[in-house]
């Protein structure tokens, strides 16, 4: 018997997740195993999602029921079984994906079990989906339904129709979360066990947008407890073997210790749900209490009894024993106990400003300017300046300190101002009072936080993170009417906007500017009698050593460029802050001169008299010169359309040409001025949109509102 006589049925519930239906119906319209019957039910999704969803029903194989109203997950998987006509069935979820031969490996190895389990692989990023290799079928294993559902989830499990039917399996509608443990129990009750796969069939997604639509899963903790607790009571009342009970007891037990601290983060809920609590665990039964560690079981002892106060007290105990126990895990982690426990708690200095720019790696960017502005006006305040080298030397009289340092945490505790030109480690607790002016470091082109859908970057948390971030932000400095409009979305900012400019680019507009430009080379080394080309590159998203770290290969090629254009010009290389690999130009000495350390890359605008970029917002700064601009672009599909996306359509928008290879970069240098002519226009209307904002006294505005209140 061929194995696609038999049909399977896969259920899918649908609810506004447009975003990711596509990718979840090809995988399966794109199974090895063809003979599928794939039942959507859309629970309710609004008008928008509807359509991107129905727009997507072209195969005949799939069959779309549609509910009047939202009535959850649980219902929508009830419907898909009656609805169902296939041999087997299988659940998915709309938002995950599923290997390609997933059915097939597990349809061809049920054999006469009622069910078979695959393997699931958690999908953060879009790389993740590279991780299964064709290999070859392991062998199966045999486990006890018990640790089949170690995670109480219906997902990635084939079973015979005929077994669910039998079994009488459904799925308990009286909540949004944690349905699956009602159709999970008959299955515990049979007690015996059943075939995994140790292939990977499934990917299940972790949203990375819990903020604007999260999933069941990402739903706020008291919810979820809320309705494991009812769930709790409504099984325990259905069922009465031991062998379910235990298996609910354990995994009640189980998720109390594992958020129990977060959850009566907030006393309230201790209140909220202290009696709900009470009643699940006088139900448990006793031998489940084996092996629990002593504070759980003197916590449920304690909430048995009902003394709420006790409770209270020993949840306290708990605490603080817990974080005492995690800070003397580590120096860093001590010293971030100190400062929760003690630092913040000391008196704050209302004079006091602490500074830092490119995560403590560089003296520059607005930080700067506003910093010897304060220096210049000879005002009083403690400035105070985070780097990573303790050693640094600036101008001023500034107090510098190594990043995470005893002193760092001390004068974050106690400065009323922040000024930052990047997000602030996770670890730093706003205090009542204090004032958090951000820069930020840049006009976008390329997408930002929540505009963007995927995430390629180390960090697979970003968005979540730089939302937290973010609700400490005051202030947010804005360059043009453009970055307003992105930073209110992509970073849902909903404080103040200062819509005056970047300070960093008052120098810009220095009346002096020649003659400073010619300081900044002398003391570089550059000869005053050639011209200076910039290439100030921005950093690649997917190549990355660890967050923080990253791969650049330098594409340009020196060589040609020394040859063809080495009479007149001489080049200087800026990495991104980002970048790890540090590029070797001693073979091209006196010609390339690598400044990736220098400290602020608007010196170097000012010296130079080309500037060459990719998707980095330095042009942004740069028009603000009207100098020239080349743009070397030679993975702009890749970075375009696959890692970012852009907000601007380079292509049309770009105030310079788009080049692809070194060749084109030379021959647009050697006919420089027909470039400029070129793109004259499109650069001026360029400036007007993106430069227009600057005067030369955005850090003189900027530094009024926020510390003296006034308008500027
Ligand atoms: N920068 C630099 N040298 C480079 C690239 C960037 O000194 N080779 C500095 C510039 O001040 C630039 C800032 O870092 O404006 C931000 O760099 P981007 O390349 O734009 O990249 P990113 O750090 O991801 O900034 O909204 C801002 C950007 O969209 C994000």
């Amino acid at each position: 018997m061929e194995i696609d006589d038999k049909k399977v049925s896969v259920i899918i519930p649908y609810y506004n997740t447009m975003e990711f239906i596509q990718e979840c119906i090809d995988s399966l319209l794109n199974q090895t195993f063809s003979n599928l019957e794939i039942i959507i039910i859309n629970d309710g999704s609004d008008t928008e999602n509807t359509e991107a969803l129905e727009n997507l029903i072209t195969d005949n194989r799939i069959v779309y029921i549609k509910n009047s109203r939202t009535y959850g997950v649980a219902y929508c998987r009830n419907k898909g079984i009656e609805a169902a006509t296939g041999d087997y069935i299988f659940f998915v979820d709309s938002d995950d994906i599923l290997n390609k031969n997933a059915i097939e490996l597990l349809v061809k190895n049920i054999n006469e079990f009622p069910l078979i389990k695959g393997r699931t692989l958690r999908l953060r990023r879009p790389k993740d989906l590279m991780k299964v290799e064709n290999y070859e079928v392991k062998p199966l294993i045999l486990k006890s339904s018990e640790k089949i559902f170690n995670s109480p989830s219906i997902l990635n499990i084939l079973f015979r129709k005929d077994f669910i039917t039998s079994m009488g399996i459904t799925f308990s509608t009286s909540n949004e979360t944690f349905s699956d443990l009602s159709g999970i129990l008959p299955i515990i009750k049979l007690n015996r066990n059943f075939p995994v796969l140790q292939n990977f069939t499934y990917y299940k997604r972790v949203r990375n947008d819990p903020i604007s639509n999260p999933s069941l899963n990402q739903k706020p903790i008291e919810d979820k407890f809320h309705d494991l607790l009812q769930m709790i009571k409504e099984l325990k009342l259905r069922y009465d073997d031991s062998k379910t009970n235990n298996y609910l007891d354990r995994y009640f037990i189980k998720y109390y210790r594992r958020y129990i601290l977060k959850l009566f983060e907030n006393q309230r809920n201790i209140h909220d749900f202290f009696k709900p609590m009470n009643e699940v665990v006088r139900s448990i039964n006793k031998d489940s209490f084996k092996g629990v560690p002593f504070h759980t079981k003197l916590q449920l002892k304690t909430i048995l009894s009902g003394d709420i106060n006790k409770f209270i007290k020993r949840l306290i105990v708990y605490r603080e024993l817990f974080q005492f126990k995690q800070a003397i895990k580590g120096r860093t982690k001590f010293k971030n106990y100190i400062y929760r426990k003690i630092l913040i708690k000391l008196p704050m200095k209302s004079n006091y400003i602490v500074f830092e720019s490119f995560l403590g790696k560089h003296y520059a960017d607005s930080p700067r300017n506003i910093y010897e502005y304060i220096q210049k006006q000879g005002l009083d305040y403690k400035c105070i300046w985070v780097f990573n080298d303790k050693k640094r030397k600036i101008p001023g009289n500034a107090k510098i300190v190594k990043r995470f340092s005893w002193s760092y945490y001390y004068y974050f505790a106690v400065s009323k101002y922040w000024v930052n030109n990047m997000r602030q480690p996770l670890s730093l607790i706003k205090r009542e009072g204090n004032v958090f002016l951000e820069t930020w470091h840049g006009t976008p082109l390329k997408k930002l936080v929540f505009d963007m859908k995927e995430i390629h970057s180390a960090n697979p948390k970003y968005k979540v993170n730089f939302y937290k971030q973010s609700r400490a932000w005051d202030y947010l400095i804005s360059p043009n009417q453009y970055s307003s409009e992105i930073f209110r979305r992509a970073f849902k900012f909903d404080k103040e906007l200062l819509e005056y400019g970047y300070p960093r680019n008052d120098i810009l507009y220095a009346s002096n500017k020649e003659e400073q430009a010619r300081v900044i080379k002398k003391s570089l080394g550059i000869p005053l009698d050639k011209k200076v080309i910039l290439y100030a590159p921005t950093w690649r998203d997917d190549q990355y050593y660890k967050p923080g770290k990253y791969k650049f290969n330098l594409s340009l090629d020196l060589n040609l460029m020394k040859e063809k254009l080495g009479n007149d010009y001489v080049v200087l290389l800026r990495m991104h802050y980002f970048i790890a690999d540090n590029i070797d130009v001693s073979q091209f000495e006196g010609f390339a001169f690598n400044l990736s350390k220098y400290d602020d890359i608007a010196d170097l605008y000012l010296i130079s008299d080309i500037l060459i970029t990719d998707y980095s917002s330095v042009f942004f700064d740069y028009a603000n010169l009207k100098r020239p601009i080349l743009f070397y672009t030679y993975d702009l599909e890749k970075y375009r359309d696959t890692l970012r996306g852009f907000y601007l359509d380079i292509e049309k928008e770009a105030p310079g040409p788009l080049l692809m290879t070194s060749e084109e970069v030379v021959d647009a240098i050697l006919n420089i001025d027909k470039v400029k002519e070129e793109f004259s226009e499109v650069y001026d209307e360029f400036y007007q949109r993106f430069c227009s904002w600057h005067d030369g006294r955005s850090t003189e505005k900027i530094f009024k509102k926020v510390f003296l209140n006034q308008e500027p």
